[in-house]
């Protein structure tokens, strides 16, 4: 049995849903609500399947696989049939250096704005209630990211310095398709799922540093991923952060 522990389809949690989507590979959808009063990513129940507190999660036959990255290589060798890997060494280590990115740049830069976001609702929460949570997750980053949001909010300086990062990802990603149809690559890869499932919400919340007169190959390639099957599918689990859909003329 395949069981996948997420979120909704956005961020890490997209990623796996976009990787088994593209693939047509069956799965158990097992969606967590990470906060209105539950977050049950930091129950007890969960924490037993994954310690650290965080979705994704897949689990295979009772196997865990946790880390999102990780868990697409890892659908990828079980699951090679429609292949996400180019077969090429050099455009394969491309395609790494491109989620390596989008983990370790791209992914911080996007909690904050994420965030940010999130504190009118953090600030809202009872104080014990909050301290009560606070001790209950396990790793630094999420801890400071909620002690953070529900106390000052992150400083304008912190906003600012995550929006220039976003940016560099963009003149990054721009020059990269100026390159190729795809992102990392002549072919569809991983590097289109991880970065797609980080970036695709930011056009609609961050405008300026993503449109079609900054970054024309950037937008179109936002445009083509929409178009894909496999993007439709993921998108279609239930979640508020999704665009809402266009308006009738
Ligand atoms: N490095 C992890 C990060 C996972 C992560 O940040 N997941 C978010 C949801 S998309 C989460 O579980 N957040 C818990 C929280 O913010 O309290 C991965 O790539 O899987």
């Amino acid at each position: 049995m395949l069981e996948l522990y997420h979120f909704e389809p956005a961020a890490n949690s997209m990623k796996p849903l976009l990787a088994l989507s593209e693939k047509g590979v069956d799965f158990v959808s097992r969606q967590l609500n990470l906060e209105g009063r539950r977050w049950e990513q930091y129950s007890d129940w969960f924490l037993k399947i994954n310690p650290d507190g965080q979705v994704p999660v897949l689990v295979h036959d009772g196997k865990v696989i946790t880390e999102s990255t990780v868990i697409n290589e890892y659908i990828e060798d079980v699951f090679p049939t429609v292949p996400l890997r180019p077969a090429d060494p050099y455009w394969r280590a491309r395609m790494r250096i491109w989620t390596k990115f989008v983990d370790e740049y791209l992914c911080p830069a996007l909690t904050v704005i994420g965030a940010n976001f999130a504190t009118p609702f953090a600030q809202k929460i009872d104080k014990a209630e909050m301290n009560e949570i606070l001790s209950r997750i396990p790793l630094d980053g999420p801890r400071k990211k909620w002690a953070t949001v529900s106390s000052t909010g992150y400083s304008e300086e912190d906003v600012a310095d995550a929006r220039r990062k976003l940016k560099v990802t963009v003149e990054r990603a721009e020059a990269s398709l100026a390159e190729h149809e795809w992102l990392a690559a002549p072919t569809f890869s991983l590097a289109d799922v991880n970065a797609y499932s980080m970036i695709s919400g930011t056009e609609r919340v961050l405008p300026d540093a993503l449109n079609a007169e900054v970054s024309p190959r950037v937008h179109d390639w936002l445009r083509r991923m929409e178009e894909r099957p496999g993007v439709k599918k993921a998108m279609s689990y239930p979640g508020r952060m999704r665009p809402p859909p266009p308006q009738a003329a």
